[in-house]
């Protein structure tokens, strides 16, 4: 018997004002958030993370409040609070204007988009009665594809989607991707809705829920943890699974392959009867630098770095910082740019001079490029892609000595950075753009409603029409949702 359920008790602590926080670059808004139902941890993290995107918090309810934000209250509920503050009675009109009453899909917006959403009917919080049947009516009308919905960066659902993303992992591990597609569609699903879940019985009405996704949310309802994602957590297999999966250029077959073996650490891999391939060879070498988050500060470090060299060979590329962080992410795993320019000659060889350079300069700990296929790239019905990529570690120059390898005299002055460069023809850029903003999940799901709703093939070289055999040009990201029938998702709400 595993010593769970342990009831889970948050610890509450004071709103944190952040010393150091940034100028206020939202002058025209004050927020407030209500402490009542969103507890004074969440509400600490939630004003540190408006302060630091230049939002001004009020610590007390004033006239100077301009959007007031709850979480689980309903409009009444938050009006008469206010009240009570102010000691004066307002308008309870649901039109009401100023301060605005919303809902926390306005922050969490807002918090994406890096600054304020405009105020729709949907962030304002209703009446008691209609805010009820406003949020079962979301339920119900979740749309099947993850590109047909918006999902922010931050949501409702977190502690219920990391536990089904972690049952999706280990499904993964096990080799079985249709489970692992099915824990994958129904955390999407959650990471969409407008609201927390109240009760397993609301996810009965939610596309691809299904019994046994129920059952966790129901178990994390009332327990706080689920059983069987804990019992993981600390199994032996799904713990060296996650570690040997988490090396660069490692997928799960080897990793599998591997644990049969008797590999349980990294230090087992030193065997030499273990083939490694070049790319593993780096992995492991950097495996804690690898390991460590990449900061929006150093994926813009990278970023001036690559620009300076490609731009010592063609001064007018273009280079776009893709992957997560154009979704809105404040650090990722490493960091993706494409690059591209309208004369297809000034593309040809520019990534291996720009590469060759930054390696005479001491940035690269390791690169390994991939030529561009044109198999692959003419190939409509794949979705591996043929894109000229080279697959890098950079020697970030320390922006921290803090988070630098080793700390003794002779230590590094540079951190290991993932980075992932992408060349792209200009007739293809919008295609490998939402190729390679992400989220997987969305783009998987962006591929599947293309072919199975609209009999077209999607990559991130083009768009085709198998049955005329032809192409279909786009010029722009918008272009591709329009020519698919879809309303544009900007790239904060593809955090599918
Ligand atoms: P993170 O790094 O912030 O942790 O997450 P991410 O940026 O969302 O994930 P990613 O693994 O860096 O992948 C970014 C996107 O790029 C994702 O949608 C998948 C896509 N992508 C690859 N490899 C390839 C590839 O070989 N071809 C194409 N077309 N897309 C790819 O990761
Ligand atoms: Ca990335
Ligand atoms: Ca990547």
């Amino acid at each position: 018997m595993l010593p769970f359920p342990i009831k889970r008790r948050r610890k509450e602590a004071a709103v944190a004002i952040d010393p150091g926080a940034p100028h206020v670059v939202f002058p025209d808004i004050c927020i407030f958030l209500v402490e009542r139902r969103m507890g004074a941890a969440r509400r600490g993290f939630l004003t540190s993370l408006a302060q630091r995107k230049g939002f001004s918090v009020a610590q007390e309810y004033s006239g100077a409040v301009t959007h007031v934000v709850s979480e689980q209250n309903s409009f009444t509920d938050v009006l008469s609070w206010i009240e009570r503050k102010t000691g004066k009675p307002m308008q309870s009109a649901e039109d009401q204007m100023s301060p605005h009453i919303l809902d926390i899909s306005w922050f969490t917006e807002s918090m994406s988009s890096g600054k304020p959403v405009p105020v729709e009917a949907t962030h304002r919080l209703g009446i008691l009665g209609s805010q009820v049947s406003k949020d079962k009516d979301a339920l119900s009308t979740v749309a099947p594809y993850a590109c047909q919905r918006r999902t922010p960066l931050t949501h409702h659902n977190s502690e219920i989607t990391e536990a089904l993303e972690i049952l999706g992992k280990a499904a993964a591990f096990q080799g079985s991707e249709v489970r692992n597609l099915a824990f994958s569609r129904a955390a999407s699903v959650l990471k969409s809705l407008p609201s927390k879940l109240q009760s397993a019985e609301e996810a009965r009405n939610l596309v691809w829920c299904g019994g046994h996704c129920q059952a966790v949310i129901q178990e994390i309802l009332e327990d706080g943890v689920c059983h069987e994602v804990e019992a993981l957590k600390i199994c032996e297999q799904y713990q060296c699974m996650e570690l040997l999966t988490g090396i660069f250029g490692v997928g799960v077959r080897t990793a599998e392959r591997w644990y049969k073996d008797g590999v349980r650490k990294l230090r087992d891999l030193e065997n030499p009867n273990i083939k490694l391939t070049a790319d593993q060879r780096a992995g492991i070498e950097h495996y804690t630098d690898l390991k460590q988050p990449v900061t929006l500060q150093e994926a813009r470090h990278v970023e001036r770095l690559i620009t300076d060299a490609l731009h010592r060979f063609v001064p007018d590329l273009e280079i776009t910082m893709t992957g997560g962080f154009r979704r809105g992410k404040q650090q990722g795993h490493d960091v993706d740019f494409l690059i591209t320019h309208p004369s297809e000659e000034s593309l040809n060889g520019v990534l291996k001079k720009a590469v060759d350079w930054m390696d005479s300069q001491g940035l690269l700990l390791y690169h390994h490029t991939k030529v561009r296929s044109r198999v692959l790239a003419q190939r409509r019905s794949t979705h591996m892609d043929g894109h000229e990529t080279c697959y890098a570690i950079f020697a970030l120059p320390s922006l921290d000595s803090m988070r630098c390898e080793a700390g003794a005299p002779g230590a590094h002055t540079w951190r290991a950075v993932r980075v992932d460069l992408v060349v792209t023809p200009y007739e293809e850029y919008p295609f490998a753009l939402l190729g390679w903003t992400g989220s997987k999940h969305f783009e998987r799901e962006l591929r599947r409603y293309s072919w199975h709703e609209k009999n077209l093939s999607l990559n991130s070289h083009g768009l085709y029409d198998t049955q005329k055999n032809c192409s279909i040009p786009a010029t722009s990201e918008e272009e591709i949702f329009a020519l698919l029938g879809l309303d544009y998702v900007p790239p904060p709400y593809r955090n599918a």
